[in-house]
């Protein structure tokens, strides 16, 4: 073999070797790339998900099953948290306290969501200044002619700030009578909650006597016994199954039921609405004024007409 020809094997040699190593040094770079993409434990690769539909996302941490995931609404009025209650049956009623919470029985409910938190002043101003008491749409034909006969034009004590109410108080829940609760929600574009919607909400499925269980009630749990309301969230150690506060104590909370003493004993198994007609409106959850009345979830507060309005009073709105 001769010199020319041994420089050319040489040349060869180092160019196949070059190709080759660019062919391996391509190839992993390629795969370091697919890994990144396709983790081999796609669940450690990710701490949190989330989905979006209809106009609304849902969070929800890690892979567990918590059944306090919270909604956050896209509604222009109205935006505020709301919690997701699962379709499914619980346990209404109670064997401890008055005759009308019982016979306790199995009722099935189709999913819905609640208002976290009880309404406040600050929201309820914006239904307000959206000339909320000037727009017959959102009042029931009652609520209308309450309005207009008595000329009112804003919650009882707003504009003294008594009670709480009004402008000055933004975080505060709003004092107010059925009547413009129930306006107040059509303008939001939700509804007022059943009484067995308000009571799954608050108990969850499994009949317990408080939002947290058995355990007695005390002061860090619910406001009540005290010298007035408090501002929505106060009582975090007070939740609900489902993630609701101030179910308990704080302000009564109307429901879209009339009441009747005997209802429980005919109510219908699925989606009850209460009765056709009647004289009051449920209210539920027990207050800041009483130390032992209406606080535990079974509880009903029978004796308010639509129109009533008190220092305790509220509500909040489902859909
Ligand atoms: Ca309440």
């Amino acid at each position: 073999m001769d010199i020319a020809m041994k420089k050319d094997k040489r040349y060869i040699s180092r160019m196949l070797t070059g190709i080759a190593f660019l062919f391996v040094a391509l190839t992993v770079v390629y795969f370091c790339s697919c890994a990144k993409k396709n983790p081999a434990n796609p669940a450690a690769a990710t701490t949190a998900k989330s989905t979006t539909t209809a106009g609304k996302t849902t969070s929800t941490a890690g892979t567990g099953t918590s059944n306090t995931t919270s909604t956050v609404t896209e509604s222009k009025t109205d935006n505020v948290e709301m919690i997701s209650v699962a379709a499914g049956s619980f346990i209404m009623g109670s064997t401890a306290g008055d005759a009308d919470e019982q016979p306790v029985h199995t009722v099935y409910l189709d999913a819905f969501e609640l208002d976290k938190y009880e309404v406040t002043n600050e929201r309820y101003k914006v239904f307000m200044d959206a000339r909320g008491y000037s727009n017959q749409a959102y009042w029931t034909k009652e609520g209308w002619a309450w309005i207009t006969e008595l000329k009112i034009t804003e919650p009882k004590w707003w504009s003294t700030g008594e009670w709480n109410s009004g402008p000055g108080y933004p975080k505060y829940p709003v004092l107010i009578s059925w009547y413009e609760a129930y306006a107040f929600a059509k303008w939001a574009g939700k509804r007022l909650p059943t009484e067995a919607e308000w009571e799954k909400a608050a108990r969850g499925t499994d009949g317990r006597t408080y939002s947290w269980g058995e355990g007695a009630i005390d002061s860090t749990r619910a406001n009540y016994g005290t010298k007035g309301s408090t501002p929505g969230g106060n009582y975090p150690a007070g939740i609900s199954p489902y993630g609701a506060l101030d179910m308990t104590g704080n302000v009564w909370e109307w429901v879209s039921d009339w009441y009747s003493e005997t209802y429980y004993g005919t109510s219908p198994g699925s989606n009850p609405k209460g009765p056709e007609t009647g004289t009051n409106k449920v209210l539920r959850g027990g207050s800041w004024i009483y130390a032992n009345f209406g606080l535990r979830c079974a509880g009903r507060d029978a004796d308010k007409q639509a129109f009533t309005r008190h220092s305790n009073i509220g509500f909040r709105c489902a859909r």
